[in-house]
């Protein structure tokens, strides 16, 4: 019998070149690991059943490549893409690595900075959705932040910030590019604090763009984790809003450093929730693996990593089926919240002012979440369904 959990296509699983490029550099110690070059990443991301590829523009090609390098590895790339029927699922840009974004890129004090940045966020567009065709362009402000504030306003610094964004979209426009934007938010890392740092910080400041229409969130789990935040909360808020246009997929162990460990490795509940809301919503967008292999992995144990990413992924969207069809758990599961509650209107409210309540009865029941709970766990731990 075929393993339900082996990946297809259908399940638009996706990787950035970065993740499973990793090469295990950490602040105390340099690469563990060799270089894979693109083309290699998209074949054997390709054979796992993975569906489509994330990049930066330096992933791809040098920040001081010539014309003729850049145009021969994209050449390359377009042509692994082709060969193993693979699509880059999303393009962003780095902003970060460079020391001139030591002081951020959007949010530079430095205008030729800011200036520099728009030229490179643009360039990259042409060539990931001018010409790889990505649905998806995700702006992550590693940089944008400050150690003190001591030096600049966080006020203007989101004014700046703004008008990047505004910029771009009115460019993509121009362009005529079939593309939508989301940012990604993060409290803190490589910053000592990041502007914009959680998704709901984001969905406020996206309202007030020139066109909010072409901006959404990408959430990170291990990111809301880092700010203490409840995952499956922050991506349900994104998905009621409609701005849930992209997302990180990884773990995180509570309280540590922005760990990016295999999806679904650590909090297997709060990974579970996650599945369950992205399943059942309707979200048709890149299921996208931001997250590396240890340290501890020679090259095959990145396979093994990205391998065990989309297993885990299957499996507890089998866990969410088998959730819907307990029951048991079906009965306890408060449905009545589903209910709208009462609209407002002069004559309603004459009514619900003069309804009759006996609190004392309505308080007295209780609402039996333990044994949910526990009917839940087993179902995770493999004993029930
Ligand atoms: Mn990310």
């Amino acid at each position: 019998m075929a393993d339900p959990f082996t990946p297809t296509k259908a399940d638009k699983f996706s990787f950035g070149l970065w993740t499973v490029g990793n090469r295990g550099a950490d602040p105390f110690g340099p690469v563990v690991r060799p270089r894979f070059e693109p083309p290699y990443i998209v074949e054997r991301l390709a054979k796992l059943g993975a569906w489509g590829v994330c990049l930066h523009d330096n992933d791809l090609w040098g920040i001081d490549d010539d014309e003729a390098t850049r145009e021969r590895k994209i050449k390359e790339f377009e042509k692994a893409l082709k060969d193993n029927g693979m699509v880059v699922s999303m393009g962003t840009t780095n902003l970060f690595s460079h020391p001139v974004f030591r002081d951020g890129a959007f949010t530079s004090p430095d205008p030729a900075v800011r200036r520099y940045a728009l030229q490179k966020v643009c360039a990259g567009i042409d060539i990931c959705v001018g010409r790889f065709k990505a649905p998806v362009y995700v702006m992550w402000g590693g940089r944008e932040g400050a150690e003190t504030d001591s030096g600049k306003s966080a006020v203007e610094a989101i004014k700046r910030y703004r008008e990047a964004l505004n910029y771009i979209t009115h460019y993509a426009k121009d362009r005529k590019y079939d593309v939508r934007f989301a940012i990604e938010a993060t409290p803190n890392e490589p910053r000592g604090d990041i502007y914009l740092s959680t998704t709901g910080s984001v969905l406020a400041f996206i309202e007030t763009l020139d066109h909010p229409e072409m901006v959404g969130v990408n959430p990170e789990v291990g990111h809301e984790m880092m700010a203490g935040l409840n995952f499956y909360h922050v991506v349900a808020q994104a998905i009621e809003a409609g701005k849930l246009f992209h997302i990180d997929l990884n773990n995180q162990k509570i309280g540590r450093f922005d760990q990016d460990l295999r999806f679904g490795s650590e909090d297997i509940k709060g990974a579970f929730f996650l599945v369950k809301l992205l399943e059942e919503s309707g979200y048709e967008g890149a299921r996208h693996f931001d997250a590396h292999a240890y340290r501890t992995e020679d090259p095959e144990g990145v396979w093994d990593f990205a391998a065990g990413c989309m297993r885990t992924y299957k499996i507890l969207a089998h866990k969410a089926k088998l959730f819907a069809k307990d029951k048991e758990i079906q009965a306890l599961y408060r449905k009545d919240l589903h209910e709208p509650s009462p609209k407002y209107s002069k004559e309603g409210h004459a009514k619900l002012a003069k309804e009759k309540f006996d609190i004392e009865k309505m308080a007295e029941k209780g609402y039996r979440y333990e044994k949910l709970d526990q009917l839940v766990m087993e179902l995770l731990l493999g004993v029930r369904g």
